[in-house]
C-alpha cells in the first residue's frame, strides 16, 4: 500500500561547471543517478554522513525492538503474538542489514555499538516513548511504521549503492507492519467504546512524536542541504512530515478517532493538511537523551552487548579452528 505510493523525488544537484575539474567526478556521477558503491572513490565527509545516518539508522531499528518487545507476552491472542514476534523479528533483520550497509564503508560494528552505548550516535527519538496498552503497538505500527516508510522509499533511490539496496526489502516489509498496526487500531475502533476510548487515547500520546520523527524543520536542519546535494536525502524533513499528515489524516478519520491537533485544517489553496505548531523543545529533550525511556533503553542495549559477549568470544574461537583446519588440510593435499 505505502511503498507504491511515495514519490521518490528526485532533483538534480548542483552547476558542475562552478567546480575545479578535479572534483567533478563524483558530483556528476551523483548527478547522473550512477550508484556510488563501496569500493568507488568518494569524499571522506560524504562517507562520514553516510555512516552517521545509517548506523543511526540500525540502531533505531534494534531499539526500536524495545517497545514492542515489551507486549509480546500480553498480545490478546496467540494470533496477534505470533505476528507481533514476526514483526519484531523482521526489525532485528532491518538492523542487521544496515549494520553490514555500514560496514561497507570500513566501520565495524563493534564501533557502531560503542558509540551508541557511550551516547555519540543517536536512534530515532520515538522509541523513547513508553508503550502503555495493547494500542500502543496499534499506533506504533500505523503511526511509526508509516512514518518511517515515508522516509524511507526516497532512500531506496538514495545515492549510496548498498543502502539503497538494503531500503528496498526494508520498504516492503515496512508495509506490512503498516498494515497490521492499522489492523489492530480497526480491531480496536470496532470494539467497546472502552476499546475505542484506548485506540484514541494511543493516537494522543503517539501523534506528535511521531510528527516529530521526521526531524528539525527544514530552516533547522543542519545536515539537510549538504545531503540533498549528494542525493542522500531526495526529500526534506518538512516536505515527508507534511505528506505523511496529509496521508494519516484520512486515515483517522475512516478509524473515526481524533487527531490531537486544534490547528489541523485542510487547505484548499495549498492543497495539503495545515498543522499545529511542533514542541521542538521536546524533540530536543528527548535526542540529547531525556526522553521518558532513554536511560531504560540504552541500559537494556548495554546488558544485552554484555550478556553476548560469549556468544561472540565463541564465535570468533570457533571460526579460527574452522580457518586453522582449513589451512591444515590444504597444507596435506
Ligand atoms: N531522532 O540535520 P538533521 C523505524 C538528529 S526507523 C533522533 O535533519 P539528518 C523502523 C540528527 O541525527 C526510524 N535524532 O539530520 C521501525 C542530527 O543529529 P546528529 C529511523 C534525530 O540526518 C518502526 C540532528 O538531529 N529512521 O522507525 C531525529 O539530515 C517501528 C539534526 O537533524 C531513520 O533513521 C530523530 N527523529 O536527518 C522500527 C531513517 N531527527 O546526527 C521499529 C534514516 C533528526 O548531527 C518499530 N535517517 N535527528 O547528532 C534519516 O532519514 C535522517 O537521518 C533523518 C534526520 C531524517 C532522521
Amino acid at each position: 500500500m505505502y511503498a507504491q505510493m511515495v514519490d521518490t523525488g528526485l532533483a538534480k544537484v548542483e552547476d558542475l561547471d562552478a567546480l575545479p575539474p578535479a572534483e567533478r567526478a563524483f558530483p556528476a556521477r551523483i548527478d547522473a543517478d550512477v550508484k556510488i558503491e563501496p569500493q568507488d572513490d568518494m569524499p571522506e565527509a560524504y562517507r562520514r554522513t553516510l555512516v552517521r545516518q545509517i548506523q543511526q539508522h540500525a540502531h533505531s531499528e534494534i531499539v526500536g525492538m524495545l517497545p514492542e518487545g515489551n507486549w509480546v507476552t500480553r498480545a490478546p491472542s496467540l494470533k496477534r503474538k505470533a505476528i507481533l514476534m514476526a514483526k519484531i523479528q523482521d526489525e532485528a533483520g532491518h538492523g542487521l542489514y544496515l549494520y553490514s550497509a555500514a560496514e561497507t564503508l570500513g566501520v565495524s560494528r563493534d564501533a557502531m555499538t560503542g558509540d551508541l552505548l557511550a551516547g555519540k550516535v543517536k536512534y530515532s527519538s520515538i522509541f523513547n516513548y513508553p508503550t502503555l496498552t495493547w494500542a500502543d503497538i496499534g499506533a506504533i505500527g500505523w503511526l511509526v511504521d508509516g512514518a518511517a516508510i515515508m522516509n524511507q522509499i526516497p532512500l531506496c533511490r538514495c545515492s549510496y549503492g548498498p543502502y539503497a539496496r538494503a531500503m528496498i526489502r526494508i520498504c516492503k516489509e515496512e508495509s506490512f507492519h503498516q498494515r497490521q498496526g492499522f489492523d489492530i487500531m480497526m480491531a480496536m475502533c470496532a470494539g467497546t467504546p472502552a476499546q475505542k476510548a484506548m485506540a484514541q487515547d494511543a493516537l494522543d500520546r503517539w501523534w506528535w512524536p511521531s510528527v516529530m520523527m521526521f526531524g528539525p524543520s527544514d530552516a533547522q536542519s543542519v545536515h539537510s542541504a549538504q545531503s540533498a546535494r549528494w542525493k542522500i536525502k531526495l526529500l526534506s524533513n518538512d516536505e515527508l512530515r507534511q505528506r505523511f499528515v496529509d496521508q494519516t489524516v484520512p486515515q483517522a478519520e475512516y478509524l473515526g478517532l481524533r487527531i490531537p491537533d486544534a490547528d489541523l485544517a485542510w487547505n484548499p489553496e495549498r492543497g495539503h493538511y495545515d498543522f499545529g505548531a511542533i514542541d521542538w523543545d521536546e524533540f530536543y529533550a528527548v535526542i540529547k537523551g531525556h526522553g521518558p525511556c532513554n536511560r531504560e533503553r540504552i541500559e537494556v542495549r548495554r546488558k544485552a552487548w554484555d550478556d553476548g559477549a560469549w556468544v561472540r568470544e565463541a564465535a570468533l574461537a570457533h571460526a579460527a579452528k574452522r580457518a586453522a583446519r582449513t589451512d591444515d588440510a590444504a597444507e596435506a593435499a
